[in-house]
């Protein structure tokens, strides 16, 4: 029998507790010394033994306090969940290191992202950069947040002005395609970052350290949860012509 649809804090609360072990763990396996130990859609989109062991500890974590719930993960998918969420049930969609290639080569941009969504809308979320200790929450209609600050994003609305976050898929004809729309793109704009992870360029572009950010081919694990920080902060976030983000 399941309860009644926690609160969007609630939520938030259990997020940022499973967050800050994930992290840790993937911190401290990272300090380890990592390798690939598979790939999925490229041999350059690589999977690491953290990638799946943090998933397996937050999916644990959160079956430990809300055992009906279900779980999207990256590495597992739906494999873990005890089904779809029921009307009103809570869906809990994670990237348990979300900027896999930068944690690889011990770059610091990499998070683990974690929201949750009440009949398929996300009503909380959090990043959280192990590295930097950076944790970005939000819940929907609460506003969103950064050590304690509310987040606003930019005002800037000239594009020649602008500051444009944006990423690049594993595969290589995708690829091309983005350097296309990149190429076409760069002259009209102050400039370009490629920092290596969704879920921290929506967190910028949501506390305005970029004016926007775009990219094509992105899971749902990438930008739900940076997706409802940047909108609590006040960004647009959606896809070409008021498609679906
Ligand atoms: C990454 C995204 C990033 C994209 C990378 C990659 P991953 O996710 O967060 O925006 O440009 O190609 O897809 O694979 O590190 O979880």
């Amino acid at each position: 029998m399941r309860g009644t649809t926690p609160a969007p804090e609630e939520l938030l609360d259990i997020a940022v507790r499973v967050a800050r072990q994930a992290a840790e763990t993937a911190r401290r396996m990272r300090a380890e010394g990592v390798s690939p130990v598979a790939t999925k859609s490229t041999v350059t989109d690589v999977v690491t033994a953290a990638d799946r062991a943090v998933e397996r500890e937050a999916v644990a974590a959160l079956r430990e306090v809300r055992p009906d719930d279900a779980v999207l993960g990256e590495e597992y998918g739906d494999a873990e969940a005890a089904g779809p969420a029921a009307p009103g049930g809570v869906r809990w969609i994670l990237d348990p290191i979300d900027g896999t290639v930068n944690y690889l080569y011990g770059l610091p941009h990499y998070a683990v992202s974690l929201a949750a969504a009440v009949d398929g809308e996300v009503v909380a979320g959090v990043v959280r950069e192990p590295v930097t200790g950076n944790e970005w929450t939000a819940t929907r209609g609460g506003g969103a947040y950064r050590a304690g600050r509310r987040l606003r994003c930019s005002a800037e609305t000239q594009l020649g002005k602008a500051l444009v976050a944006t990423g690049f898929g594993y595969d290589a004809a995708r690829r091309a395609h983005q350097a296309g729309v990149l190429a076409q793109l760069i002259p009209h704009v102050r400039d370009i970052r490629r920092l290596g992870a969704a879920s921290i360029d929506l967190c910028l572009a949501a506390e305005g350290a970029v004016d926007a950010y775009y990219e094509k081919g992105l899971n749902l694990w990438d930008h739900a949860a940076g997706g409802l920080v940047a909108t609590e902060a006040g960004l647009r976030v959606d896809g070409l012509s008021g498609a679906p983000a």
